[in-house]
């Protein structure tokens, strides 16, 4: 069960942040409705909420996810594999001193971003991606090793992150698109597969008793419906558009 999530507000500077999506340019407004919709559904998952604040010298600081890998144990500090977010971390250590005593950083030539990190139960899989590199992914290996969790690497080819491509919802269940349906990597799960025209809701989250799923996208909600989980749904229309998801813009745990 998770007790807490970390998120930080919309920075005004957004529509100026990394995106590759062509879907336009967010509108500020809706994405800061969009944004405190999100914190209500974590506080509807029984979480408490910590909202740091905005920093517009770096326009994708809401995508908090990328600055750390936090678990029951311990905290991780991202060194982010983007030379616009290099930076974003150290306002979120600060932000993360309240709930942990021993603070551990990935440290250069070492570049990690949150976003390709999952965890399923006690063990982890760490994408190799243009963000995150293999010093990185062995730096928090070894961190999480003494903790009791073992880590796997997996290559990215076609996404941003691994969590683009692929989630755990518990229960031996990932959602996947993509490259990630047939991954060997994947095969002791089960998985279920997300049609290319959703593939944007591959994104999805399990927060306690729920799984967090985008807005309007009614194929993949009907399979999780099916696998007899509850879901909440969330507009992420703003988000989307600089390619973030759902797990982006919070730290759990
Ligand atoms: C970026 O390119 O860094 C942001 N525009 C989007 C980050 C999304 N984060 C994530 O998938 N964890």
């Amino acid at each position: 069960m998770f007790k807490h999530a970390v998120v930080r507000r919309v920075s005004q500077k957004f529509e100026y942040g990394l995106t590759t999506s062509k879907l336009g340019r967010p509108d500020y407004d809706v994405a800061l409705k969009q944004h405190s919709d999100y914190v209500k559904t974590m506080k509807k998952c029984g979480l408490n909420v910590k909202i740091l604040e905005a920093d517009d010298r770096f326009p994708d600081s809401t995508f908090i996810e990328d600055t750390a890998v936090v678990n029951k144990d311990c905290v991780v500090i991202s060194n982010l594999g983007a030379i616009s977010r290099k930076g974003e971390q150290e306002y979120i250590k600060k932000g993360m001193e309240e709930f942990y005593n021993d603070i551990k950083s990935i440290e250069k030539p070492g570049t990690l971003e949150g976003g390709d990190v999952m965890k399923v139960e006690n063990d982890y899989f760490i994408g190799i991606s243009k963000r995150t590199n293999s010093k990185g992914a062995m730096q928090l290996k070894e961190i999480l090793k003494d903790y009791g969790y073992t880590c796997s690497l997996v290559s990215l080819k076609d996404v941003l992150h691994l969590k683009t491509g692929v989630a755990y919802i518990g229960d031996n269940n990932i959602i996947a698109s993509g490259e990630f349906v047939k991954n060997h990597l994947f095969k002791d799960y089960n998985i279920i597969e997300v049609e290319k025209d959703e593939s944007y809701a591959t994104n999805c989250i399990r927060v306690n008793d729920y799984v967090l799923i985008a807005k309007g996208f009614k194929k993949l909600k009907e399979s999780v419906l099916g696998l007899g989980y509850k879901t909440l749904e969330n507009n992420m229309s703003e988000f989307r558009k600089m390619d973030g998801g759902l797990s982006c813009l919070s730290l759990r745990f």
